[in-house]
């Protein structure tokens, strides 16, 4: 143990709400860190990089649709020490995109209504915005 200070990385994420008011939620791949938990979906924002521009290319990347700025507006943040950094997150909430969802990069996709949203393993940042969500929604 050192008591070196970690560094923050910033992960931008979405809630995809459906017209049933459903989220989508994304098991994580063999192979990648966390591998088998459902996370909200999104990535790491590069340097130099808006958090919303991040975000936009990052579903595209993952899931194929095209997001409009407009249509995201972060609502809470999660913040949560790694072993080698610390994870600040904010979880941005979606309610229009056009494409279809596929799963380009995740082991499955699922959507699922926010009071059951806890039957799914999550990452250690994610777990605490699905009371937040579920207030939300
Ligand atoms: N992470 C946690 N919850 C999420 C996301 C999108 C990411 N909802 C964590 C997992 C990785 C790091 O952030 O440790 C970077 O994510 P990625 O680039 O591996 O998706
Ligand atoms: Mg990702």
């Amino acid at each position: 143990m050192t008591d070196a200070p970690l560094p923050v990385v910033l992960v931008v994420a979405a809630a995809l709400v459906d017209v049933d008011g459903r989220v989508l939620i994304a098991k994580r791949p063999e192979g990648k860190a966390l591998a088998g938990l459902w996370e909200f979906p999104g990535g790491k924002v590069e340097p130099g990089e808006r958090p919303e521009a991040a975000l936009i290319r990052e579903l595209n990347e993952e899931l194929g649709i095209d997001v409009q700025e407009a249509c995201l507006a972060p609502f809470v943040f999660a913040s949560h020490a790694y072993e080698s950094f610390h994870l600040l997150m904010p979880l941005y909430l979606c309610r229009r995109w056009s494409g279809l969802v596929v799963a380009r990069e995740h082991a499955a996709l699922a959507w699922v209504r926010p009071n059951a949203l806890t039957d799914y393993p999550m990452p250690p940042a994610d777990a605490p915005l699905v009371a937040w969500l579920r207030d939300l929604l």
